[in-house]
């Protein structure tokens, strides 16, 4: 039976790719001096690779070959993530990001019938930390049972192991939860866990490969805003 609900974060809860984490990136690139600018395109590209440090390498492996690399590069690397997560957070204390259609409603009816719900991301603690409070408000996090995210587990979506990693700390069996995702990483590794998946899809997402997802949703929606089914949910 169905006891808990686990949630992505970025793209699933809140819109928050294209107008905070890539504003975030390209702050922290500007306070570096670096000439590097994510644009809305060249984003949607690097979103193929998940975790912000992991996309700084992805750019400069597949789209900035010629930067001369500093020695350290792993210490540039994680310097250059930090300033990006500073400006994240300050973003998201400001309100700038909403939650999407129906996700504070489903998350409040969640609570009130019992069910246990936990947090399932690549992004780094602060940042889910930042949104839940400046949208669900202060303390909120309280609300998740787990918070899986970041570098809790070394391999990230669409690997299954951070999927894995809530199961394990909830004492959950996989049929025994819902993932819900917005992209074809996400889903590869929430069903690699076993688990079965509501997909609501954003700009950035929508032409993903959602295989094996149960359901594929535009938005989970609310009253006068309702959900449009885009694939799945026949049957069964
Ligand atoms: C989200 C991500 C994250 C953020 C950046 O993927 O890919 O990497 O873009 O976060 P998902 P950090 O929604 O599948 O969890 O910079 O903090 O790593
Ligand atoms: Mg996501």
């Amino acid at each position: 039976t169905l006891q808990a609900l686990l949630f992505d974060v970025d793209g699933t809860l809140a819109d928050t790719e294209r107008d905070g984490h890539r504003l975030a990136f390209n702050m922290a690139f500007a306070e570096a001096g670096l000439d590097w600018v994510w644009d809305e395109a060249l984003y949607g590209q690097l979103l193929a690779v998940t975790g912000g440090k992991e996309r700084i390498r992805y750019y400069l492996d597949a789209f900035n070959t010629h930067f001369p690399r500093p020695d350290d590069f792993d210490a540039f690397v994680k310097g250059l993530h930090e300033a990006k997560t500073r400006f994240y957070t300050q973003l998201m204390a400001e309100g700038k990001i909403p939650l999407r259609p129906g996700v504070q409603k489903l998350i409040h009816e969640a609570r009130a019938a019992g069910l246990r719900m936990a947090i399932v991301t690549t992004t780094t603690p602060a940042n889910v930390t930042a949104l839940l409070d400046s949208t669900l408000g202060p303390g909120s996090e309280s609300w998740f049972e787990v918070i899986a995210a970041g570098d809790i587990v070394p391999a990230k979506k669409p690997a299954p192991d951070i999927y894995a990693w809530a199961l394990r700390e909830m004492k959950l069996s996989p049929q025994e939860a819902i993932a819900f995702e917005d992209s074809g990483n996400g889903v590869r590794s929430s069903v690699g866990a076993g688990v079965k998946t509501i997909v609501t899809v954003n700009g950035y997402t929508k032409d993903d490969d959602f295989s094996g997802a149960a359901l594929v949703l535009d938005q989970i929606g609310e009253a006068g805003n309702p959900y449009t089914v885009i694939a799945g949910g026949g049957g069964r």
